[in-house]
């Protein structure tokens, strides 16, 4: 009998806190923008839609519930899409508001940053030089001097609020450490199996999107983890759709967006965070791979629907 063909749930990750608007005139800030945004990709094949919100005036990245709350609702009326909130937000932000979005709306599935770790924006600024607000200069600026906090209480913290709300977790892994932490926290009881495993490739000051680099993280992970986690593969800029590639030949699921890249090909700007879902469609599909619904993806992650 024919094997079952492997389902691969793909993430679109709508905005995010990395890019500026005066990077791209695509990039979803207002309300509308993102839930537009979000439900073209959920229309291509995005099962989670991975959530931030920004300040409508400037873009700049916020965590202010009210800011999520119109978008939620659209697209939770208009699409039947898992629904992702950042407890990330911004590596500029404080934990305690980074958790408020998923604390106000326990969501079916929110992300969870498993170490602290320098995260150098600034060599977007060799690309990128003009921009329309000061914060933008000044965001990628003052990462040479951050840390992305994510203490082992940090982590705890959020754990703890997602396993009394029913939330579950994208684990954003950035490097091996974060997988061995992970490993901690599934030794300790506080973490379900299996964990949906996000492996974070090409952030400087995370490991790097070689192949090999993505060969080390899949050997840590089946080495810790065994068969029981499900992996989902982000490569950062122009590393997005190769690396994606590479993952879901390999049997990852993956995560596209404007969050991770603003491109879709070399020198070209994507205009949709739906073109990159329809593209990293068309490469599951190439591959002989179905693209999971929003109801398979629930069951493969073991979301709470
Ligand atoms: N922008 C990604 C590399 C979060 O929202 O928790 C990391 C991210 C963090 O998605
Ligand atoms: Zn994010």
């Amino acid at each position: 009998m024919a094997k079952p063909k492997q389902k691969v749930v793909i993430t679109c990750a709508v905005t995010g806190a990395i890019h500026t608007p005066s990077m791209s005139p695509h990039l979803p800030v207002t309300a509308d923008e993102i839930a537009e945004a979000a439900i073209g990709a959920a229309k291509a094949g995005a099962a989670v839609l991975h959530l931030h919100a920004r300040d409508p005036q400037t873009g700049k990245p916020s965590q202010d519930p009210a800011l999520f709350k119109p978008f939620l609702e659209r697209i939770k009326n208009e699409t039947d899409a898992i629904i992702n909130i950042t407890t990330g937000g911004s590596p500029h932000m404080t934990v305690e508001e980074r958790m408020r979005p998923a604390t106000t709306f326990q969501p079916e599935l929110a992300s969870l940053n498993m170490g602290s770790m320098n995260f150098g924006l600034f060599p977007m600024l060799d690309r990128f030089k003009d921009f329309k607000y000061d914060w933008e200069r000044e965001h990628l600026e003052n990462s040479r001097s951050l840390i992305f906090r994510n203490t082992y209480q940090d982590i705890e913290s959020i754990l703890t609020l997602g396993n009394a709300n029913g939330t579950r977790f994208e684990f954003e892994c950035y490097d091996i450490s974060h997988l061995y932490n992970l490993a901690h926290f599934v030794d300790r009881g506080l973490v379900q199996s299996p964990p949906f495993i996000q492996s974070v490739f090409g952030i400087l000051g995370g490991i790097g999107p070689h192949p090999e680099d993505l060969m080390h993280m899949k050997r840590t992970a089946d080495r810790l983890f065994g068969n029981d986690y499900e992996w989902s593969i982000l490569g950062a800029g122009r590393n997005q759709m190769p690396l994606a590639t590479i993952g879901a030949a390999m049997g990852s699921n993956v995560r596209v967006g404007l969050e991770d890249s603003l491109w879709i090909g070399p020198g070209q700007l994507a205009e949709s965070n739906r073109s990159q879902v329809e593209r990293i469609r068309t490469v599951v599909e190439a591959l002989n791979l179905d693209v999971a619904t929003p109801d398979e993806a629930r069951a493969k992650l073991g979301l709470k629907g």
